[in-house]
């Protein structure tokens, strides 16, 4: 499918995240407990991850998640599982391309007409315009080194010079995310080359003192 047959004659426009918005740690988590622990260290955003879980079980575990996030007036990004994030006033969603194509273009406009922020996977410039195409809050890179948390062997690592011609290539009032491998040696690399925020999912879910590492990610951004 063309981008405009997938989205019909008049594509969505999602409710922008301004880059200064998104400069920070995004951890990425698959638990509410965990939700909660990054949130309470200062996460200003996180992405709830949930797999192999019943739709009752989902929407159980996004509404526990929204109301730590609003405690902490922390932003909830909700992966794949749209409905329940517009049932329970999360944030935004997080989709892959695959997710995209499955919603279908009246679904799409739905969620963009909810006042729901959408972010979008991209691993290629083919995924790059269908995301774009969708006129999304924020547009994610990845892997861009290699990751054991997520199987994406399939792309190649993307690098720094990719995040630097993403950040040419996406509107400069959307926000780029980078993904995948990224330790906080590797950070400022990634932030030099020209990504606003930075996902991550084992530096700091696999940290020891996972509190102590969302500061220290936190500390990046001043
Ligand atoms: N998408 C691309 S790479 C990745 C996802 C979900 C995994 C990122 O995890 P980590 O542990 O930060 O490499
Ligand atoms: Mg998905």
């Amino acid at each position: 499918l063309s981008t405009s047959a997938h989205l019909g004659a008049h594509p969505p426009r999602f409710v922008p995240c301004e880059p200064s918005e998104l400069r920070g740690v995004l951890p990425v988590v698959e638990s509410v407990a965990l939700v909660a622990e990054v949130v309470a260290a200062g996460a200003r955003h996180v992405q709830l991850r949930l797999k192999d879980l019943s739709e009752a079980e989902i929407g159980v575990a996004v509404a526990a998640a929204q109301a730590v996030c609003a405690q902490y007036g922390a932003r909830l990004w909700v992966n794949d599982h749209w409905r329940a994030a517009v049932a329970h006033g999360a944030y935004g969603v997080h989709v892959g391309q695959e997710d995209l194509a499955a919603m279908g273009a009246p679904s799409v406009a739905a969620l963009a007409a909810s006042g729901l922020r959408l972010g979008v996977s991209t691993h290629s410039y083919a995924e790059l315009a269908t995301a774009l195409g969708v006129r999304p809050s924020y547009i994610s890179l990845g892997p861009i080194y290699a990751t054991a948390s997520k199987d994406v062997s399939k792309w190649g690592e993307q690098g720094l010079e990719r995040i630097a011609s993403w950040r040419r290539l996406v509107p400069a009032h959307v926000p780029l995310i980078a993904i995948g491998g990224i330790s906080i040696e590797r950070a400022p690399g990634v932030l030099a080359a020209g990504a606003e925020g930075i996902a991550v999912i084992s530096a700091i879910t696999k940290a020891t003192d996972r509190a102590a590492a969302v500061r220290e990610w936190q500390a990046l951004w001043g």
